[in-house]
């Protein structure tokens, strides 16, 4: 009696470790989510149209020739940007006309989107 009732104990306190274990877990991702989408609210995209130069999908590169960005002064001209998500690339090719997003990241601009222009 004294010892299954010792066990039955063990096992509560576990399942109420284990569960507050996870509780934390998911408070955590609620706390990440959060945080992303007020960062994303946060950020100012900037959409851009040009064509695709020389794509790097493993090091997430990618060279443009873009159409001037007026939302950033920027005139029609040919850079490098790091993408956010390499596998964005995957569906890009020399040559091919693309529309993007990018946005400001410490002192540089990344690509939050990258995609076959229609
Ligand atoms: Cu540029």
């Amino acid at each position: 009696m004294f010892k299954s009732t010792k066990v039955i104990l063990l096992v509560a306190v576990l399942v109420l470790a284990v569960q507050s274990g996870y509780a934390a877990d998911m408070q955590q991702m609620g706390n990440m989510n959060m945080q992303t989408d007020i960062g994303s609210e946060g950020m100012k995209m900037h959409k851009g149209h040009g064509i695709a130069n020389n794509i790097n999908a493993r090091s997430g590169k990618v060279n443009i020739s873009h159409e001037p960005i007026e939302s950033m002064n920027w005139p029609k001209m040919t850079m490098d940007f790091t993408v956010q998500n390499k596998a964005d690339l995957e569906a890009i090719k020399p040559s091919m006309p693309v529309d993007f997003e990018i946005t400001q990241q410490g002192k540089g601009y990344i690509i939050m989107n990258i995609r076959p222009a229609k």
